[in-house]
């Protein structure tokens, strides 16, 4: 068992413990090859914890206990009781939430606003939600007796660190089976948090297992004979190489991966709340949205104008302190993050496109990036086709809405897209002809556990959230 040092004297809101084990079977357990990494805060470059990486003796744990629950716990037990038990831990995220938010803004950069007003009451949201569907599954449509798969394993990114643990875990959870999760390297915290409330919630051992670690502990969980689903959410590539191994298997999978969002805008927008919608489509959460509306398609008419505004908007940005309440803009996730957004900007200005930023003072230590955009992009430049995964805005223009579908319509992937017209009858018909699973009108970055969500081609397969949400974790 994982013993713990006390927490620092400087520990206030959040306990930051200088040391976490893996939690299998209920328990925090030391690794078993004794390896760990650092966890670092991206604003201040400070060591935050010593993290261990679970090896594949660790993930064979793991899914020993899982498996060992879902036998003979959790997916025997009626629906009614386990919706107890995830309505509990709904409320106990609602009762931490401050402590959560201000532990997922050190941890990942991203503004405290953000964090306690986006991420955690939707985290909060999706318990709730699956609770609610956990005793009726057998009046969803899906058949009078769906199963569950058994045991499966989640593998999540940083960019939402607990919300992303909410949309695998609260579902898997409510159809009755059992877990074992993989959060990112660089944002392990709050899943850590999350295995503590699941102690508070004295959710039975096994039922949820926490393997922290890099991509070698991810490929050994999606590897593990011993899993029924694999459920993946990050980059593209990384989707590519889990549908290999999982190929030829008897596991189920869903993968939601990178995207490239059109937010279209048509010269009868109303433009003020139309530039609202664009900061909110590619600055939040430091452009680290699989979703953001990274492409801007503006109509000619409109294009100077919308951009004059939207440059006013930019420069009344705050960027820095992720803790402060001010802030609209934190730090980007590692240095990894930093360099990648660092280089396909520069291959932006290289193929010829102009580059602006508002004046903007970054802090000396940590990982930063001006907000961004790039006028006079082509359809063939780097940065109207890559993922860049940071603040940084490609803007293209159209004269008619065919030409906006078509230019749309040109990537390949299919997560998102927004709309922004006057005209109903315009959103219905652009809805129709844009290939992404979610199309927003005269809005954008809108979420809700109630409603489906993930991608067309590359973007991957499957949905989550919803009553679609409930298909990937059920054999009817
Ligand atoms: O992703 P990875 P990275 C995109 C975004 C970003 C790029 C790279 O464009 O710049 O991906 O980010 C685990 N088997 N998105 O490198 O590697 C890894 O430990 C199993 C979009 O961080 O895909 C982490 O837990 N697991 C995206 C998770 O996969 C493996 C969100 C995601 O990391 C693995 C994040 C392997 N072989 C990045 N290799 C979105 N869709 O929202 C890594 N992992």
């Amino acid at each position: 068992v994982f013993e713990y040092a006390p927490a620092p004297e400087s520990a206030s809101i959040v306990d930051i413990r200088p040391a976490y084990g893996l939690f299998i079977n209920g328990e925090w357990v030391e690794g078993q090859d004794g390896r760990s990494y650092k966890s670092v805060n991206p604003a201040t470059e400070e060591v935050l914890a010593e993290i261990t990486e679970a090896g594949p003796a660790d993930v064979d744990r793991a899914v020993a206990a899982a498996r060992n629950a879902f036998d003979n716990v959790w997916g025997p037990m009626p629906g009614r009781e386990r919706a107890k038990y995830l309505f509990r831990i709904a409320r106990l995220i609602q009762e931490r939430s401050r402590e959560l938010a201000v532990l997922e803004s050190i941890d990942n950069g991203k503004p405290i606003r953000e964090s306690r007003d986006v991420d955690l009451p939707l985290v909060a949201a999706h318990f709730f939600y699956y609770a609610g569907w956990a005793d009726k599954l057998a009046h969803a449509g899906f058949g009078p007796d769906p199963r569950p798969l058994g045991v499966a394993g989640q593998v999540i990114p940083w960019n939402f660190p607990l919300l992303m643990l909410a949309w695998k875990i609260a579902p898997a959870l409510a159809c009755g089976n059992t877990v074992v999760l993989k959060p990112a390297e660089t944002t392990s915290l709050t899943a850590l948090a999350f295995a503590d409330i699941c102690r508070q919630a004295e959710l039975p051992p096994g039922v949820v297992n926490i393997v922290t670690g890099a991509g070698e502990t991810g490929r050994a969980l999606v590897g593990h004979p011993g899993i029924d689903k694999v459920a993946f959410t990050g980059s593209t590539e990384v989707g590519k190489q889990i549908a290999r191994m999982v190929a030829g298997t008897r596991k189920r999978l869903t993968l939601e991966l990178g995207g490239k969002a059109a937010n279209v805008i048509f010269d009868d927008a109303p433009l003020d709340q139309a530039v609202e919608g664009v900061v909110n489509g590619i600055f939040f959460n430091q452009g680290h949205v699989c979703c953001a509306g990274s492409r801007l398609l503006v109509q000619e008419s409109v294009a100077e104008e919308l951009l004059a505004r939207l440059k006013t908007r930019m420069a009344t940005l705050r960027v820095g302190d992720p803790l402060d309440k001010n802030t609209d803009i934190g730090a980007v996730n590692s240095a990894e993050q930093l360099d990648k957004i660092r280089t396909l900007s520069q291959i932006g200005e290289a193929e010829g496109a102009t580059r602006w930023s508002p004046p903007c003072e970054l802090p000396s230590r940590g990982f930063w990036f001006a907000p961004t955009v790039f006028t006079g992009v082509a359809q063939s430049h780097r940065i109207a086709r890559e993922e860049i995964f940071g603040p940084v805005l490609s803007v293209l223009t159209f004269r008619t809405p065919a030409e906006a579908v078509e230019k749309a319509n040109n990537t390949p992937y299919g997560l998102s897209a927004g709309v922004w017209t006057e005209k109903g009858s315009r959103i219905l018909w652009m809805a129709e002809r844009l290939r992404a699973g979610v199309v927003w009108a005269n809005t954008f970055n809108k979420f809700d556990p109630a409603a489906p969500f993930g991608g067309y081609k590359e973007s991957g397969f499957g949905r989550e959230g919803g009553r679609h949400g409930l298909e990937a974790y059920l054999d009817v």
